[in-house]
């Protein structure tokens, strides 16, 4: 056993493991430390990471990238409208009002959900894993954006149960950032906390936190967002400036072509990272389109004029995080830049002079969201000792319960967990009901949550139950904000304190309905009010109810194992392909090894006219190779790779025999 963790980032994953001596980063098979959060659908297999990323150009309709982004949202939402209009791939509304990806493959028309392909993500990532530790593994953490909604969590455990893991913990990428910078540090100030703020600029997101650290301790203050800026936005600026240059100069319109404008956005990507090295910068592109061969050009310092809208917001969160914290500017110790979408060197200076100190970049930009994860694996899975170390989060979103009759809880508008409250937590309701009812969670501000999401989480059909009389009854309901950050009714119970019929209603039961609070996981503590009830309780009587939960959308347990069905199916093409090529790969070094051989150590161990079948036999299937034998199944391979052994192996025999009598007779000389 081992534990992972994986950073699925919308352009590039990283996977950190949990080893004795730390954590490491895993490479894949091209020794790269990141992997393209791409899936592309190739002929006869798919190709995942870095291989995706290399057959996307070949297959650009049937390549997937930015799944992230898709995870858990309405076709319809105008962010994700705006989103589809920059991917190739053909998309539909689902009947759940969620994304549905269409493609080609093995000649027939395919439909995913955006779950499904982040499955083959993680299977993908799942398969480096194990054949780096030569193991299987299953538990993990996995790093989410703090603006995910619930539907958006449970996407992702059910994509990681597709793939065939376990996520110990979904955890905020801030979160895990603070986790594995506070585990290493040992300077810590002599009194108080050491509050330090966390900025993560990815490729489509911005994400704040500010976190205050004591030894052996840390806790989120405040987690801020903004869902639709990063690098990717700053593409774009580059992308429209040289698209309208090329339009006067050059006259032709990149936006009239699907082609030229993913070339002209890709070389302005790479454009932008040689301009937070340089200067100043050049562009050029072969044959853009129209024939038309097109060269441009653009310094620094104008690059950050066109951003400037761009770079502004990001003080936006920044602020944000820092109000909700509850700190004064003077009260941050450190301000940490991460993310690889933070090397635009404006980006420093805004941050910079928002928090009046220097960003510091201690952290590694593009591996720290996996190493926090691998660090918080280890932490929670029973199997590995590490250091104690207490995490405590926060939750980014109000959380309100209603029921049939309204608002369930005493705070203003329902809220039973308000913004910035701890969690995991769990929380007691009190309600007084005589039959089957309703709760319904969800969160109460929109404004809390990224534009355009929905507000719903879940509902929940609380009985049937019996009552021994018509009144109202008391009944308690426990509601638990997990680990994920997914809000759930663990149990619900009728306590009947009438029994002995000799009990009025006491002053605390006066049919309002009423929170206890209980943050991490602490048992119900007798004090106060609840002091009476607990002296009572033996006259009590405790009956557990049934609880029907329905989550809005999400997959029903037959989708579920339907797309475990698909992806093995999937896998198994995979592992067949691979397999082919391998057999065909076999026959054609075994071909290109004999021939040197038979000219060589077989040489004189094989009649002339062997030699001459042998040799004929290699150059036609040499040329076969190339030509009919080009794309053939396992079977053929492996069968003309028998039937070229079946010729050569006496000759092989006799060249063995005669090498173990050299070296029998050597050893007895030597002896
Ligand atoms: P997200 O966190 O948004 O889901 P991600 O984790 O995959 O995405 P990162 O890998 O942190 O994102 O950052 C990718 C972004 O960083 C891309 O937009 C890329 O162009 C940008 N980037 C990488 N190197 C540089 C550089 N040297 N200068 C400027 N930008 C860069
Ligand atoms: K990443
Ligand atoms: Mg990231």
């Amino acid at each position: 056993m081992s534990v992972v963790g994986f950073d699925i980032g919308n352009e590039n994953c990283v996977i950190g493991v949990a080893k004795q001596r730390g954590i490491d980063v895993l490479l894949n098979d091209e020794s790269k430390r990141e992997n393209p959060t791409v899936v592309s659908f190739g002929e006869k297999q798919r190709f995942i990471g870095s291989a995706g990323a290399a057959s996307a150009t070949m297959h650009p309709k049937s390549t997937i990238s930015q799944v992230k982004r898709l995870i858990g949202r309405d076709f319809n939402e105008p962010s994700v409208q705006d989103d589809l209009r920059f991917l190739p791939f053909e998309t539909s509304e689902g009947p759940d009002g969620g994304i549905l990806i269409h493609l080609q493959y093995l000649n027939e028309k395919q439909t995913f959900t955006p779950v499904q392909i982040l499955a083959m993500l993680l299977a993908h990532l799942k398969q480096i894993t194990e054949k780096n530790l030569e193991m299987n593994i299953a538990d993990c953490v996995i790093g989410i954006p703090s603006y995910f909604t619930a539907l958006q969590r449970r996407a992702y455990l059910q994509a990681a149960e597709i793939a065939g893991l376990k996520p110990l913990r979904l955890m905020h990428d801030c979160t895990a950032i603070g986790l594995g910078y506070g585990i290493y540090k040992t300077d810590f100030p002599s009194k108080g906390s050491s509050n330090v703020v966390f900025v993560d600029i990815g490729h489509c997101d911005t994400q704040v936190a500010v976190v205050s650290f004591e030894p052996g301790h840390m806790k989120v203050l405040s987690h801020a967002f903004d869902s639709n800026l990063g690098g990717r936005d700053f593409d774009d600026v580059l992308f429209r400036y040289f698209a309208a240059q090329f339009k006067e100069q050059y006259k032709i319109d990149v936006y009239s072509s699907a082609r030229a404008s993913i070339r002209l956005r890709a070389s302005c990507e790479k454009l932008k990272k040689v301009l937070s090295a340089n200067a100043e910068a050049p562009l050029n592109i072969e044959c853009l389109m129209e024939e038309k061969d097109v060269k441009g050009f653009i310094k620094r310092e104008d690059f950050e004029k066109l951003s400037s809208e761009l770079l502004e917001r990001i003080s936006v969160p920044c602020r944000k995080a820092l109000l909700e914290s509850g700190l004064t500017i003077e009260k941050i110790h450190t301000v940490e830049l991460v993310g690889s979408g933070s090397r635009i060197p404006a980006i420093t200076k805004i941050i910079n002079s928002l928090f009046r100190k220097e960003p510091r970049r201690t952290l590694n930009a593009s591996e720290c969201v996996a190493r926090g994860c691998a660090f918080q694996c280890a932490m929670v899975s029973p199997i590995f000792r590490v250091k104690e170390y207490e995490v405590q989060d926060c939750f980014p979103f109000s959380i309100g319960f209603a029921s049939d009759e309204g608002p369930v809880c005493t705070l203003a508008d329902g809220v039973l967990f308000p913004k910035g409250n701890p969690f995991p937590s769990t929380k007691m309701l009190t309600l007084h009901r005589n039959d089957i009812f309703h709760l319904e969670a969800f969160y109460s501000n929109r404004n809390e949550l990224p534009s355009g999401v929905s507000t719903r989480i879940s509902s929940f059909k609380i009985g049937p139950f019996r009552v021994s009389h018509v009144e109202k009854t008391k009944i308690k309901v426990k509601v638990h904000l997990n680990l994920h950050g997914i809000v759930t009714i663990e149990s619900a119970s009728l306590i009947d304190d009438h029994s002995d019929g000799s009990t009025l209603n006491n002053s605390n039961d006066n049919h309002s309905e009423n929170v206890e609070q209980n943050n991490h996981e602490s048992s119900d503590k007798a004090n106060g009010a609840f002091g009476h009830e607990i002296r009572r309780l033996k006259a009590i009587r405790r009956q557990d109810i049934f609880i029907d939960e329905n989550d809005y959308g999400g997959m029903t347990p037959d989708e579920l194992s339907k797309a475990q069905e698909k992806e093995l199916q999937l896998a198994q093409q995979d592992i067949k392909m691979e397999r082919t090529k391998d057999k065909k790969n076999a026959l054609e070094s075994y071909v290109y090894e004999t021939r040197n051989k038979i000219f060589s150590s077989y040489r004189s161990f094989a009649t002339d006219s062997e030699k001459e079948g042998i040799s004929s036999n290699l150059q036609h299937t040499e040329e076969w190779l190339y030509e009919d034998g080009e794309d053939e199944s396992e079977i053929v391979y492996s069968k003309k790779l028998e039937d070229l052994k079946k010729m050569v192996d006496p000759i092989e025999s006799r060249y063995n025999d005669e090498e173990a009598r050299a070296l029998a007779t050597r050893n007895l000389l030597n002896c």
